[in-house]
């Protein structure tokens, strides 16, 4: 089996384990999946335009939590089996009001055929013990020990997963194996909890309690990708399912789908064993995803200086958020892909059209030949890319017919949903000492740890840009 169909056997093994352990999970794959359907039926091959059915259909997010960074470089181990990378750094400590001490990254296929033949990702968070604000030295040492004992990951997973790293893929059995076995490390576990040490973690926070109060860890939510998200968010509520308040992300508005808007709902307690008898405990839960198109930097800076202008107008006036956004929106984004494109702020490949010359003939026909600049350098990827014709940008040869342009889909998370996802689904804010100092950390510390480079998603977006303008002067030069 080659990495990929190894990775979707494992997104369909945790999907399957994660459905018999939370029922309400079945049912938002139901929803999602009519949701879909409907979409596709109403939209057609528009629908499509970030990504094909096949894909959408089968594409999950999990989240995972780890307690120190060698768990963290044993899990990225074997992410890297099923050919999934860290992409991006995300610090949770200060994006939420909630005590939330971890800091995070996403492992996921980097390629776009990788990620159009399964996307699968899973959110990966790592628990900050030295972090003051939150633990005292003694308790840091106490949370250490423990975690210093327990073995999430078996050796056996850990070899098959490098040597599926190594060779791309792994033969049946083996294969077989390796599902399973990963599968396996994400089980809720029936091993007894020490309710005191649990208790004693969760007074400062709930996160903390999940990942260092119990000796395994798990998948702590699955999440499918629907397709219209507002219309799923009211046929959950229909079937009587509390959501949490809001949709996370952008606002709903008539302009391009941009980033990502994810909801979620808290899922019940389960039964859990303690040392002093049964218990339950209430830590898992669902949540749904629409996804669209990724900015470049510019387009990120514009999404944080409207994150920050929503706020400000929401302080000033208490009117609901989906509203004040969706103004804000309307007044600083773009209201096209095209003008997204234009005004640098969307993340797009192009492509040449199949009858690309003929339409570029005539284009050149058209503009005569008085180009100020003709017979200037050859054509370089990124600046000029029609020979002799500088003004001939890529906006310009879309218009024409000559490429066209294609949309790249925001395949990464964001800060402040996840801490607003990771917050709404805990019953306790937990205490943060925010007089003492936090412990640095950032992409380079995670990539210490990790052994492995971190990949920052804004710079992969521009690569594939520019890699696809450099194949259109090919084409068309
Ligand atoms: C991760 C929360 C973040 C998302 O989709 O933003 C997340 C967690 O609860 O461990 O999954
Ligand atoms: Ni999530």
């Amino acid at each position: 089996m080659q990495q990929w169909e190894l990775r979707a056997a494992f997104a369909r093994a945790l999907s399957d384990m994660y459905g018999r352990e939370v029922p309400a999970y079945q049912t938002l794959l139901q929803v999602s999946a009519e949701v879909n359907a409907d979409v596709l039926a109403k939209h057609g091959a528009d629908a499509q335009r970030l990504g094909s059915i096949d894909r959408v259909t089968a594409e999950r997010h999990g989240a995972i939590r780890v307690g120190t960074p060698e768990e963290l470089r044993q899990v990225g181990q074997i992410f890297a089996g099923f050919g999934m990378h860290p992409v991006g750094f995300y610090d949770l400590r200060d994006a939420s009001s909630s005590a939330v001490p971890v800091v995070s990254t996403a492992f996921r296929p980097l390629d776009a055929d990788e990620l159009a033949r399964n996307p699968f990702r899973v959110f990966t968070s790592v628990l900050v013990t030295d972090d003051r604000r939150f633990f005292d030295a003694d308790l840091q040492a106490r949370l250490e020990t423990f975690l210093g004992r327990r073995e999430l990951f078996p050796p056996r997973v850990l070899e098959l997963a490098a040597r599926a790293e190594a060779a791309g893929g792994l033969d049946g059995d083996e294969a077989d194996e390796l599902v399973a076995g990963a599968t396996a490390c994400f089980a809720l576990s029936r091993e007894p909890i020490d309710r005191s040490w649990y208790d004693e973690l969760s007074r400062i926070s709930a996160v903390a309690a999940d990942i260092g109060g119990v000796a395994s860890t798990h998948i702590n939510h699955l999440t499918p990708r629907v397709l219209d998200i507002d219309e799923l968010y009211r046929r959950m509520t229909d079937l009587g399912v509390t959501m949490i308040d809001e949709i996370q992300g952008p606002p709903a508005w008539e302009g391009p789908d941009v980033l990502l808007r994810q909801t979620s709902f808290r899922a019940l307690a389960e039964p859990r064993v303690f040392t002093d008898g049964p218990g339950e405990l209430r830590v898992r839960f669902g949540e749904v995803e629409a996804r669209g198109i990724a900015l470049t930097a510019d387009g990120r800076a514009l999404y944080d200086r409207m994150l920050a202008e929503v706020d400000t107008r929401r302080a000033s006036t208490g009117r609901p958020r989906a509203e004040v956004a969706a103004e804000v929106w309307r007044e600083s984004l773009p209201p096209t892909e095209g003008a997204l494109d234009h005004a640098g702020l969307g993340a797009f490949t192009y492509r040449a059209t199949p009858d690309a010359a003929a339409r570029l003939s005539t284009l050149l026909a058209a503009r005569g030949a008085d180009d100020p600049a003709a017979g200037a350098a050859p054509a370089t990827a990124g600046h000029t890319l029609v020979r002799g014709h500088p003004q001939l940008d890529v906006h310009a040869l879309v218009s024409a017919g000559v490429a066209v342009r294609e949309p790249i889909v925001y395949e990464d998370f964001l800060p402040r949903s996840a801490a607003g996802i990771f917050q709404s689904n805990l019953s306790d804010a937990g205490r943060r000492d925010d007089a003492l100092t936090g412990t640095a950390r950032d992409a380079g510390w995670l990539s210490d740890a990790l052994g492995r480079d971190v990949a920052d998603p804004i710079v992969r977006n521009d690569e594939l840009t520019r890699a696809s303008l450099q194949a259109l002067n090919l084409e068309i030069s």
